[in-house]
């Protein structure tokens, strides 16, 4: 088995967003072994650096050496050098490397610290920016490097060229701190251009970006991959890691390198519990009583879920054959609107209730659930304001809301009486698809007992 290692020779950030931290957290989201070699330690939280502390030029060198000797690397990451001395000792110690190399000239923090000194820019020009597989700019560490004005495409394309002619193999201008809705970054390599788009993420928590988007390529080098492949999937990584940042701190918060990780797992949980919970709903010999005319679906969201791309339900939804019920597909996400989007309006209140399932209206329903001491609610559709009506999908998120605000609590069950071509509804809550489900066998025989004691009435 190989298993891809990359090291990171960069400045510590005690504020856990940027640095080596970034890093290190970048490696392993990517499965990669990261290995640091410490240049400098900041003291520094979300919204200043207040104090930076060299690392001994010698023991900067003897970290690399030891990983090196003993370990290898099949990539290397470079940030915060800070001095000329420490620039020189990295540099001489990398010469010799076989490994790519990805420099990220990291210059200034977001908070406006400078963590290159003016006079090193110069050493940092001559003697690592020649070794550099690849050269991470945003626009500002680009003007300095080339020496012209970064405004546009045509001026970032102008600029790698020109940071290209100084010795690094191939260089990418990032446009994130250009403007624009969309975030072009331009790779020049080997004499062509490469460009890679994304959306832009308007967020304040970005603190960690340069070093997390380098560190992705280093990773994706160190995989094997082609420096093209590479930028494209550390520009997806990045693009994720914004929109997991993490509102921490009074000033920018960090990105977040394992939140896309973290949602994968979580949904891979998620369609585990569905896959139990419908296995436990299709074995129950009551089930079918509870299918309406237009059929059940059964839903699970993962934690924070935003849209109903989070919401796993079952694609074809839950059918009564007879007298048993069958779901007509394997669970998947996104495979819902109508209890997903109820799902999601309950979140917004009492987000540990991430699980819901329709059943047909029935007054007995009602009854067996007051018995059980249920917390419940309904909207009535009638009271629907005109304005809400002719927005689409915006009836079910009014009706939850006013549901949820009628009882002030967290709801077992909401319901609804219907209207003109609409079947009544009964939605039953809980915290997970099996809890929704136990849920609905407890109130399916409580309804049952509670007819066969009338049929013993008026049957004695
Ligand atoms: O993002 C650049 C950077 C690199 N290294 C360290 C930092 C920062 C930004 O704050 O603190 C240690």
């Amino acid at each position: 088995m190989r298993i891809p290692r990359a090291l990171t020779i960069a400045g510590s950030d005690s504020g856990g967003g940027a640095g080596i931290q970034a890093d290190l957290k970048t490696f392993a989201a990517l499965g990669v072994y990261g290995m640091s070699a410490i240049t400098a330690i900041t003291a520094q939280n979300t919204v200043e650096v207040t104090m930076i502390h060299d690392v001994p030029v010698e023991m900067v060198r003897e970290q690399i050496r030891v990983v090196l000797q003993d370990i290898g690397v099949d990539a290397v990451k470079t940030g915060m050098l800070h001095t000329s001395e420490i620039i020189e000792a990295v540099a001489s110690e990398l010469k010799e490397v076989q490994a790519p190399i990805v420099v990220d000239p990291v210059m200034v923090a977001k908070s406006g610290a400078r963590l290159l000194r003016e006079e090193a820019i110069r050493t940092f020009i001559d003697h690592l920016l020649p070794l550099a597989h690849v050269l991470t700019p945003n626009a500002r560490e680009a003007e300095v490097l080339s020496g012209i004005k970064v405004r546009d495409l045509d001026s970032q394309k102008k600029a790698a060229r020109l940071i290209a002619d100084l010795g690094a193999r191939g260089v990418v201008v990032k446009g994130g701190h250009l403007p624009g809705e969309k975030v072009i970054d331009v790779l020049y390599y080997d004499g062509e251009f490469k460009l890679y788009e994304s959306k832009r993420i308007e967020s304040k928590n970005t603190h960690g970006t340069g070093c997390s988007f380098a560190s992705a390529i280093a990773a994706e080098l160190a995989k094997g991959r082609s420096l093209f492949e590479a930028v494209g999937i550390a520009k997806r990584f990045i693009f994720n890691a914004i929109k997991n940042g993490l509102p921490i701190g009074r000033g920018h918060g960090p990105v977040n390198p394992l939140g896309e990780l973290y949602r994968a797992a979580e949904k891979f949980a998620v369609l585990e519990d569905m896959r139990k919970a419908v296995k436990v709903l299709e074995s129950d010999k009551l089930a079918w009583k509870a299918i309406p005319e237009c059929q059940s679906n059964l839903c699970m969201a993962i934690e924070n879920a935003e849209d109903i791309e989070d919401v796993a339900a079952i694609p074809g939804r839950i059918v009564k054959l007879w007298d048993e019920v069958k779901a007509s597909e394997h669970p998947w996400f996104g495979a819902s609107k109508h209890v997903a989007k109820a799902i999601l309006t309950v979140m917004r209140h009492h987000p540990s209730i991430r699980a819901a399932m329709n059943i047909r209206y029935d007054e007995k329903f009602i009854e067996a659930a007051k018995k059980l001491g249920w917390r419940i609610s309904f909207y009535d559709r009638r009271e629907e304001p005109e304005e809400i009506k002719k927005i689409e999908g915006a009836t079910i998120p009014w009706g939850i809301e006013a549901a949820i605000r009628r009882i002030g609590d967290i709801p077992d069950m909401i319901y609804h009486l219907g209207d003109w071509g609409k079947e009544p509804m009964i939605l039953i809550l809980g915290e997970d698809a099996l809890n929704v489900v136990e849920k609905l066998r407890i109130l399916l025989r409580e309804a049952e007992d509670a007819a066969s004691s009338v049929d013993s009435h008026e049957n004695p």
